[in-house]
């Protein structure tokens, strides 16, 4: 039965996007939005008891008790299809790693020569990581060694991934005594597949513990090294000045939509789109220019470096058609809808697909090497540019907001302390004195089923109140810097006393983006610091702190709160558990976790929920350090405040109020 169709107000939280599905539903046109209204989700699937690893099935195991033909229980389906989700998102994010170091390795042969070496500082850093001898080496050579040995490291012949002596001693014991180090990238991911396959692993607890093993290979293996790898050959970000939402898009201008997730296209479009030739024969056609925006985590790349601006997240990319203003979306690989192709065909948008790994029927395909990067890229501009004079009627919203994104773990190092004094300690202080009560990551997609951005919006806006200082990835971070947190002055307005005493001292806003999904390795890299700096216990369980994804959808999504778990993080994920129906299984993801690793995995959809139980757990982990309970009152009469209030004084009285005594 049809479901109901929400109005656009119910679907989104999003001005931009509430307009054009206005105007969608007003003409007729489909969207994943009201896609999502027609068709119910399947329930046997969607509590996690459908068993369709072999050709005796689908066995839906609908009653309790009921066995597959096979005899496997509700238990042992159910950790299958968590682990087959945990091992296609670890795939993705890995496999992206492996492609940077072919690119790494191409431009240090002198086979790529449009990239170079951004940031040797870094891949010195990575040499180190990977046990590669600097001493005597061109950069060059270096980068060779170190794309080699970041090669091995997804299908190595023995022990262990070698990033993972990047987490904190404690943690990496837990994980020995586990029996859950990933061996490899790679081997990890193919044992899940092999362990669900038919008549294989059947404990439930067993396959989980590998799923745990897979994800770890993910987040301090593939996803790190992706972030490693981009660093170098792109740089690794600061802070720059962007906007965001769908209002970026420009009337008169030719706009190039990237979107996707790697950054190796993305950076030589935007490039391409700078050069000028192809702005004079953008102009040529009629045009004022060319904009770049970008959609899901190949904006964040390109924002968080070049400071391209966001068109959107997940669920906007359809709308970005929508506007008639897009002459390309060029695309490589993740998180790109089917249905963009068959929208596009309504306007005059040219859909590009560029990877080997992601064609799609009916889009353009024109595939990227990187060995001639830019002339591909200036082919992909030119295309884009012929399409302008086919344009028709354009409805681009005007909403959009301003943001500051840049927030790498090296640059938070940075903020806190200078080049010589960079450290974690400040941070550490602020959370130990109370004016940072915890630090929620809030990271992930959106989802069809959930309204747009509502999640997302709401956490975050309870977190700042109440002083918790929030980190964000992904489409999440989308939704922040659309919200407009992701400004310095963001802080006098939305944070609580504490945290905007903070915000103003350093500087920064109080929502910090810090990148593309695989970037929540950086988000990783911050946990360990601060577990390693003394005074938030010694490993990052003992850190008040939580991770969510409270709109996932992605496989992507699962396999990260999976190694945040693993790594000892209390994991919040919204929406709906792809185990629901089997409450053991459940229980097994978060009090079963919880007991092995630290972390545990809930699945909440009430936002109030959400927020109430991060804020007890931020609490619990204070308390269990011994740190003052969290007191709001105590704060908000330094900083910026403080030298308003004192401005008002006459001078004598301004020293008085500072330094308690009398000028002399
Ligand atoms: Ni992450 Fe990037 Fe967005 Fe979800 Fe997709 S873009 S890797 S999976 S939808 S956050």
């Amino acid at each position: 039965m049809a479901k109901k169709e929400r109005t656009p107000e119910e679907a989104s939280r999003d001005q931009a996007t509430i307009t054009l599905l206005t105007q969608a539903t007003e003409e007729g046109i489909e969207t994943s939005f009201s896609r999502a209204d027609s068709m119910a989700a399947c329930p046997i699937g969607s509590d996690g008891y459908c068993c369709k690893v072999c050709g005796m099935g689908p066995c839906r195991l609908v009653k309790e008790g009921q066995t597959g033909i096979c005899g496997a229980t509700r238990e042992t389906v159910a950790a299958r299809n968590f682990a087959r989700m945990v091992a296609a998102g670890a795939a993705a994010h890995s496999d992206h790693g492996r492609d940077l170091a072919y690119t790494l390795l191409a431009a240090a042969e002198g086979h790529a020569p449009d990239y170079s070496i951004k940031d040797p500082a870094k891949l010195r850093e990575m040499a180190g990581y990977l046990d590669v001898a600097v001493d005597g080496k061109t950069t060059e050579e270096l980068a060779k060694d170190v794309a080699l040995a970041a090669l091995g490291e997804f299908g190595k012949v023995e022990g262990k991934i070698k990033y993972l002596d990047r987490a904190p001693p404690k943690r990496q014991e837990i994980w020995k005594k586990l029996g859950i180090e990933p061996r490899n990238v790679d081997r990890e991911i193919v044992e899940i597949m092999h362990r669900t396959h038919i008549g294989n692993d059947q404990d439930a607890e067993h396959i989980l513990d590998h799923a745990m093993r897979a994800a770890l290979g993910d987040g301090w293996g593939g996803s790190m090294m992706a972030t490693d790898l981009s660093d170098v050959l792109f740089g690794t970000p600061a802070p720059v000045i962007s906007e965001a939402n769908l209002g970026v898009l420009k009337d008169d201008e030719v706009n190039i939509i990237i979107h996707g997730h790697e950054p190796t296209l993305s950076e030589m479009i935007v490039a391409a789109a700078q050069d000028p030739e192809m702005i004079k024969y953008a102009k040529s056609k009629g045009a004022e220019g060319i904009t770049m925006a970008g959609i899901c985590c190949t904006a964040n790349e390109t924002l968080m470096r070049q400071g391209v601006p966001l068109a959107g997240n997940f669920l906007q990319q359809e709308l970005a058609i929508l506007t008639g203003a897009v002459e390309a979306m060029v695309v490589d690989i993740q998180c790109i809808m089917q249905g963009v192709v068959k929208l596009a065909e309504n306007y005059h948008t040219e859909l590009i697909t560029t990877s080997p790994k992601a064609k799609i029927t009916g889009a353009t395909h024109m595939e990227f090497d990187e060995h001639r990067a830019m002339e591909i890229a200036k082919e992909i501009v030119r295309k884009a540019v012929d399409r302008y004079p086919e344009r028709k009627k354009t409805r681009i919203p005007e909403d959009k907001a301003e943001l500051i994104p840049g927030f790498s773990h090296e640059y938070i190092r940075y903020a806190l302390g200078g080049t010589h004094r960079g450290s974690f300690r400040p941070l550490n202080d602020a959370i130990i004195s109370g004016r940072i009560r915890g630090v929620v990551a809030n990271i992930g997609c959106n989802n069809a089923r959930v309204c747009h951005d509502h999640l997302h919006q709401h956490v975050v806006t309870e977190f700042l109140k109440n002083d918790v200082l929030v980190v964000e990835t992904g489409c999440g971070a989308i939704a922040s810097a659309k919200q407009g947190y992701m400004t310095p002055e963001a802080a006098f307005e939305a944070a609580g006393p504490g945290l905007r005493e903070v915000c103003e001292a350093v500087g920064m806003p109080p929502v910090l983006h810090m990148g593309s999904c695989v970037d929540n390795s950086r988000i990783l890299t911050v946990l360990a610091e601060m577990a390693t700096e003394t005074g938030l216990g010694e490993d990052i369980s003992d850190i008040p702190a939580v991770g969510m994804a409270p709109e996932w959808m992605s496989e992507k999504a699962i396999s990260i709160g999976t190694y945040c778990v693993a790594s000892g993080a209390y994991v919040i994920m919204g929406h709906k558990s792809p185990v629901s129906g089997v409450e053991v299984v459940d229980r097994m993801i978060s009090d079963g976790w919880e007991s092995k690793v630290g972390g545990r995995m809930e699945f909440i959809n009430d936002p109030e929920e959400i927020v109430r139980r991060s804020l007890a757990h931020i609490d619990k982990k204070r308390a269990a350090l011994g740190l003052p309970e969290y007191d709001p009152t105590k704060w908000g009469q330094s900083g910026d405040a403080r030298m308003e209030q004192l401005i008002e004084l006459p001078l004598e009285e301004r020293i008085e109020a500072a330094y308690g005594n009398k000028a002399e």
